[in-house]
């Protein structure tokens, strides 16, 4: 809004110049998010205390677990909140990939609220049916996938570029919206899976957002891009803004959400963060790239799969003490912070090694 109000003036007043970039705006986007949610945290955890707002544990959690109920949830909120004022005063408006990107949260985030609804005010801790659930997801990630195609100028929309190849752009044609979908619904769920101790989904959520606003920027410009031999896509380096304001938020809910958490995210935290992240991906055609970037999640949900199919073929037996795999370690005596920083570690390796796929082609 900044930009669209003050760039013009730029005309008569120099300074406003500096609007025009996204860099500038990033960077303020990042600020601007941390702060409000800084400020607004703390005044989420006294509203959700007051009304209770915390969710009884299931009752086969590893024993430590238990410490931890009473701790209240649906600090997602903040999260959601902090980053739309700020993507919404330092993004350029006129840009539709924002567009989609706050609908994506806006309505993941719904179904997230739903679920946190039933399972602290209903006192069910089942919360929303799973079915439920991944079709209001599809619903969302299918209008995503079809508004980026009808946006999308560089004519890649259903194309997939591989990385560490540079010439290898595979052409999905409507495929490409049922794999849009799976990216969206997917990542979503993951980061849902992996939001099982302090701070272990937040900060590689964090990390992958970091990763991706150089990705979106590179993208977006028409010179670095070609210069990279990726794809460009017009209209995308906007995204680093949307990306800069989820890392302020993330930081910002981090400083509740560090062990031991005054605050859990809740579902309505988790599912919007996994479904704008992969919608990011999308829109700047680094779908496979983000499965290195989000390594951490593609690990919690492959242990679970692989957990759930030796279950049933052995019929009964566990590949892992329990899934996803931080509860493993939990089991395996590790103590949670212990846990918690090496997945970040991890994290921040495979980011890392995404971005070394712009230059290793
Ligand atoms: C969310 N939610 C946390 C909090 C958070 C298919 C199956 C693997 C699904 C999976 C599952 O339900 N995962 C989804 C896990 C819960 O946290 C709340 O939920 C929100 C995220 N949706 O924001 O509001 C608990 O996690 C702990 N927590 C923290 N710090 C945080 O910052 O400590 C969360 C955030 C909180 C708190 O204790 O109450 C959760 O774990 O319920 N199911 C599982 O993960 C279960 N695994 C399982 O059943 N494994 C079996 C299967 C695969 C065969 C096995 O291995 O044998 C685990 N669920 C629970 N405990 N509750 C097992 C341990």
């Amino acid at each position: 809004m900044l930009y669209n109000l003050l760039y013009p003036l730029s005309e008569y007043f120099s300074i406003f110049n500096v609007f025009k970039y996204i860099t500038f705006r990033t960077a303020y986007a990042i600020i601007t998010a941390l702060v409000i949610s800084l400020f607004i945290t703390p005044i989420l955890i006294k509203i959700l205390k007051h009304l209770q707002l915390s969710q009884k544990t299931k009752g086969y959690e590893p024993e430590r677990h238990k410490v931890k109920e009473g701790t209240p949830t649906m600090g997602g909120l903040g999260i959601l909140l902090s980053a739309l004022i700020s993507t919404l005063l330092w993004a350029d408006l006129r840009n539709i990939y924002i567009w989609v990107i706050v609908f994506v949260m806006f309505g993941t985030g719904l179904i997230g609220f739903f679920d946190d609804y039933i399972k602290t005010i209903k006192k069910n801790p089942e919360g929303l049916h799973p079915r439920g659930k991944f079709w209001g997801q599809v619903v969302v990630g299918t209008i995503a996938v079809v508004a980026i195609h009808f946006v999308d100028k560089s004519g890649y929309s259903s194309k997939l570029a591989f990385p560490f190849f540079k010439n290898l752009i595979l052409d999905l044609g409507y495929f490409y919206i049922l794999f849009g979908i799976f990216i969206i619904v997917g990542t979503s769920n993951a980061v849902n899976l992996t939001d099982g101790l302090d701070g272990l989904a937040i900060m590689p959520t964090v990390i992958a957002f970091g990763t991706f606003i150089i990705f979106a920027y590179v993208t977006g410009h028409a010179k670095i891009s070609a210069y990279l031999q990726i794809i460009n896509v017009q209209g995308a380096g906007e995204v680093s803004v949307f990306c800069g304001a989820m890392v302020g938020a993330g930081l910002g809910f981090l400083w509740f959400n560090a062990y031991p958490a005054s605050l859990f995210m809740g579902d309505v935290g988790s599912l919007p963060l996994g479904a704008t992240l992969g919608t990011v991906a999308i829109i700047t055609k680094h779908e496979i790239v983000l499965a290195i970037v989000g390594g951490v999640f593609v690990l919690e949900t492959i242990s679970v799969m692989l957990q759930v199919g030796f279950f049933k073929m052995t019929k009964g037996k566990r590949l892992f003490r329990m899934a996803p795999i931080h509860h493993h370690f939990e089991l395996k005596g590790w103590s949670e912070p212990k846990i918690i920083v090496r997945f970040w570690i991890i994290s921040f390796i495979l980011a890392l090694i995404a971005l070394s796929t712009l230059k290793l082609r």
